[in-house]
């Protein structure tokens, strides 16, 4: 039963953010002109255009949309991966020189939720089925090298999102357990892959993902503000049609989120990157401490989302 009135607290120590999609809008006018830049400069005809880019994005990781891709046109198993990985080198080349002219800019209200989590001493991190070689220089770019305190890539993991390993690294290596950290995604696929990691998870769509099926989001929004719109999902507050601190921490853990990790413990994940543990959850036990974590008391009054 859940508890009503000022009873419990809830904590927001950490944020975990997706990269593509969420904190910028990479992909119609980033990553799709630097694998097209790539075909060019093969020589080969193909050419994604903007609507064909968007199907394709169902397949996570440009190495493989781009095997995918070589497949269906043809190319046999072999000759189809050995391409597709000397053209993503291409495609990373270009795309990082992208990142360097400044030309892959953030999503409106990013930069501002970012920054005042930061000064608010809330944990953040990167959990990205993007390559390394491009990823640590956007968010050193946009962000310098203080503020974000890891980046998970698709370059260490080798199960990309919807698998939840990503997103299990980072709480690895950062040691947090799931209650006061939320994920922060745009895509079906990404949502997936944070509650495989038992994260509460917030669902900020672009045009690519907005018909996405995110029913089992905590929440969806159409943007990170100044004029967001809750699409679905537990209701969050909003200030000045922004997202804040305050609509993660809406978002942190519950008791009711808690009882339900303790049925079903986080999966043990291929290699022993991570085994979960239900240890500590039954009485909303702190994150791991971090000079930088703060506590905050909220209102525990309706239903968890689910
Ligand atoms: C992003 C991806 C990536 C990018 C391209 O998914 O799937 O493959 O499209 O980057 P998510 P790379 O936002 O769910 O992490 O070419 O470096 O893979
Ligand atoms: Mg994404």
């Amino acid at each position: 039963m859940p508890t009503r009135g000022r009873v419990a607290l809830a904590t927001l120590s950490a944020v975990i953010f997706d990269v593509d999609g969420t904190l910028v809008d990479s992909e119609r006018d980033g990553h799709r002109v630097a694998f097209n830049q790539a075909f060019a400069d093969f020589g080969l005809p193909d050419h994604w255009g903007v609507d064909v880019y968007g199907r394709l994005l169902t397949v996570t990781g440009g190495r493989q949309r781009l095997r995918a891709h070589l497949e269906s046109r043809g190319y046999a198993g072999e000759q189809a991966a050995g391409l597709a990985i000397e053209l993503h080198k291409a495609k990373t080349r270009i795309f990082t020189r992208m990142v360097h002219e400044g030309a892959i800019q953030l999503r409106p209200g990013v930069r501002q939720l970012v920054e005042s989590l930061h000064d608010d001493g809330v944990r953040l991190f990167v959990a990205t089925t993007g390559s390394r070689d491009w990823v640590e220089p956007l968010v050193t770019h946009h962000f310098g090298t203080g503020v974000f305190e890891l980046l998970v890539t698709g370059t260490e993991v080798h199960a990309l999102k919807p698998e939840p390993q990503v997103y299990l690294t980072v709480m690895r290596e950062a040691g947090l357990q799931p209650a006061g950290v939320v994920a922060v995604e745009d895509s079906e696929n990404g949502l997936r892959a944070a509650q495989a990691a038992q994260l509460p998870c917030l669902v900020v769509t672009n045009p690519y993902t907005e018909n996405d099926d995110l029913s089992a989001a905590d929440a969806v929004l159409d943007s990170f503000g100044p004029t967001a719109h809750q699409i679905s999902g537990k209701p969050v507050p909003l200030v000045e049609g922004a997202v804040t601190e305050a609509s993660l921490r809406a978002l942190a853990d519950c008791p009711e989120r808690r009882a339900d990790h303790a049925v079903h413990p986080a999966p043990a994940v291929e290699s022993g990157v991570y085994v979960g543990t239900t240890e500590g959850r039954e009485d909303c036990p702190l994150p791991h401490a971090s000079a930088r974590s703060t506590v905050r008391e909220i209102e525990v009054g309706g239903p968890c989302p689910s």
